[in-house]
């Protein structure tokens, strides 16, 4: 769990004055848990007004009160557009998580009764269009894609059959790559670009699947899925086992987008909406009462 600068900050500060060193180790322990540096010496500057005898639940409760605004920003209902289909798009690194969200997605809106068709345009890996079948096939979905098709092509098929048989939801898992970038953006690019063919609007939701542990990493990633592709929300994934889930704090000081989802877990139910008050409690290992 992510629990670990609440455990780390009650090692620190049990019986310690808040001093000068005090405050040196909880910022440390802040970007520990990939809190970004700057972010870290800007809440240890606000710990450092607090009377020198303040006890760890006053730090926690200062540190939740400084950030929850932040957190809260990241808050945001998933609302489908009226006008069917609605088609997700999801891109983001190698592993981080994509294709098994898509899963829990799938079932998420499959018990609102909503019609779903799957794109599977993460034709480059070996395996990974029959990974999401098997998948989506439990949830009795039908997927389109085939192994070393061209993904902008399958996209288009899959957004005309949506059209033409009035699904409600698309949803267009991609490939990810980590060490191959640029080919990445430009294929992603162009998938969308295609999907535009048939209006504007398409992709509706265009989300980006952020692994939970990559921390600060996920800010130069960001950027750079930023200024490539329309994006408009986040979903973080593997929260269940993240050490550095400081990150999404920093991200959302920066980045103006949604989380509109979270993962804990690989199974289908393993999926919620972002609560920032849930958040940042397990955090800062607060319990219910603050
Ligand atoms: N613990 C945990 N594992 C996850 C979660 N989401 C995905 N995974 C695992 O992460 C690995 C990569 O997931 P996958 O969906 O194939 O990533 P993709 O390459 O982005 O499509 C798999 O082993 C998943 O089971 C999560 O929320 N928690
Ligand atoms: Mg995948």
């Amino acid at each position: 769990m992510f629990n670990r600068i609440g455990k780390k900050l009650t090692e620190i500060i049990q019986g310690k004055k808040i001093d000068s060193d005090t405050l040196e180790s909880i910022e440390d322990s802040l970007i520990l848990a990939d809190i970004h540096p700057l972010d870290a010496t800007e809440l240890s500057k606000i710990l450092s007004k607090l009377p020198v005898d303040s006890d760890v639940s006053v730090i926690k409760k200062t540190l939740f009160d400084t950030m929850i605004p932040t957190l809260k920003k990241g808050e945001k209902k998933i609302s489908i557009s009226a006008q069917k289909p609605s088609v997700i798009f999801v891109s983001g690194l190698n592993g981080a998580g994509k294709t098994t969200t898509l899963y829990k997605l799938a079932s998420f809106f499959k018990k609102q009764k909503l019609s779903i068709l799957v794109a599977g345009c993460d034709t480059f890996r070996a395996g990974a269009v029959q990974q999401l079948r098997d998948r989506m096939n439990l949830l009795l979905i039908e997927t389109i894609g085939e192994n070393r098709k061209d993904p902008a092509s399958l996209a288009y098929k899959a957004l005309e059959r949506a059209i033409n048989e009035q699904y409600d939801i698309l949803l267009v898992d991609t490939a990810g790559r980590l060490h191959d970038n640029e080919n990445l953006m430009a294929e992603l690019q162009k998938i969308q670009k295609t999907l535009k063919k048939f209006g504007a609007q398409y992709p509706q939701e265009s989300w980006l699947v952020i692994d939970g542990n990559s921390g600060q990493n996920t800010l130069s990633q960001l950027e750079k899925f930023t200024q490539r592709i329309e994006l408009n929300g986040l979903i973080i994934t593997k929260l269940d086992i993240s050490e550095k889930a400081g990150f999404v704090y920093s991200l959302l000081k920066r980045f103006d987008l949604p989380i509109l989802f979270q993962g804990h877990g690989e199974k289908e139910n393993d999926l919620e909406s972002f609560n920032a008050e849930d958040f940042l409690r397990n955090l800062l290992d607060i319990g219910e009462s603050k």
